[in-house]
């Protein structure tokens, strides 16, 4: 045969190669998210669920019931994630080889109660990843722009850089992003993670964050065209759609492992803004919305010490994130879905 003639067998070879590796990276038989009634964990199972089936997903919750249509769609286990052997023991059952591990304490509720807040993040996690060492599961763990602090540069905040939070929430996130590596470099655990702005979702409200306004604001302008604002004017801050949200935590996970120079946590963010950016958009829908001030001290210090806009070019390079939302077209969404929901 002349070499021609080889040509479509070779291509047909290589194209097969190539699903398999893709197939390699991508199979994932069970996966197990902790933190289901959460504001990312709600949205994240139904879209596992339907990708890989609703079966293989497992919803965990301890306190908080999650929505009924996560519990009639598929597996639900109630535990408390500092528990070890609980943990241990669902990912023997189920026969897990991915945790999305979401359960834990926001930054403002962190500061209320600080040791309970490093038993939850810090505790969960370290089960988490033991469990994932001695079974051979990736794990997914959420950071946040919390794991900065006023020593970081703010203005478009690199990857690598100084990270010395003023949060308990923060301490637990840079704490988590080490164990992540550590784990990794250590026994070869597929930790992957993200550094999550503020989350905006018209589906379950934020529990206890610095961000909440964020989420708070559409509320307030459908139902009483008036928001009080409790951070100040111009704290400027990243923030993310949680379609976007939900994209990138799956996108990372079935990313290319030989692709990822990072095991901690990735950069990512969709849009940067201040409270009053954020009202003037909706305004534009809006007319008659007013917002004033009253700022909490607290978390006005949180915000303070967290970047402007971060720098999430890594990502980009390394697994393709890129967001579909900007703060025009979430708004527009958000009251869209938000008002559909209130009348409803
Ligand atoms: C919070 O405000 O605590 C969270 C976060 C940015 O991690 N939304």
């Amino acid at each position: 045969m002349e070499n021609k003639e080889w040509e479509p067998v070779w291509r047909r070879i290589a194209g097969t190669i190539a699903e398999c590796l893709n197939e390699g990276f991508n199979h994932v038989k069970r996966i197990l998210v902790t933190g289901a009634a959460g504001q990312i964990g709600s949205e994240l199972i139904v879209a596992l669920r339907q990708r890989y089936g609703s079966g293989n997903v497992i919803a965990c919750g301890h306190r908080t019931v999650p929505n009924s249509e996560i519990l009639d769609s598929g597996p639900f286990e109630s535990f408390d994630v500092r528990d070890s052997s609980a943990v241990t023991a669902v990912v023997v059952q189920y026969d897990v080889d991915t945790i999305y591990h979401l359960a834990g304490i926001l930054s403002a509720t962190g500061e209320t109660r600080p040791q309970r807040a490093w038993d939850i993040n810090i505790n969960g996690l370290c089960n988490v990843l033991e469990a994932a060492r001695q079974h051979g599961c990736a794990v997914f763990f959420p950071s946040s722009i919390a794991s900065f602090g006023l020593s970081t540069p703010q203005d478009n905040t690199p990857q690598e850089t100084i990270q010395r939070p003023q949060s308990i929430y923060g301490i637990t996130k840079v704490a988590g992003e080490l164990l992540c590596d550590y784990y990794h470099h250590r026994f070869g655990v597929d930790s992957r993670g993200l550094r999550f702005p503020g989350l905006i979702s018209h589906e379950t409200p934020p529990g206890g964050g610095t961000t909440d306004y964020a989420v708070e604001i559409f509320y307030a302008a459908l139902t009483e065209k008036k928001y009080t604002c409790f951070l100040r004017k111009g704290t400027r801050l990243d923030m993310m759609y949680m379609p976007d949200a939900i994209r990138a935590a799956i996108a990372v996970m079935e990313a290319n492992p030989g692709r990822l120079s990072i095991r901690n946590a990735f950069n990512v963010t969709a849009m940067s803004f201040a409270p009053e950016d954020l009202c003037a958009e909706i305004q534009k829908s809006i007319p008659d919305f007013i917002m004033d001030y009253k700022v909490d001290p607290v978390r006005q210090a949180i915000a303070d010490s967290w970047p402007n806009n971060m720098d999430d070019s890594v990502a980009r390079e390394q697994w393709g994130w890129q967001p579909e939302y900007d703060l025009p077209s979430m708004t527009r969404d958000m009251l869209d879905k938000l008002s559909r929901k209130l009348k409803a």
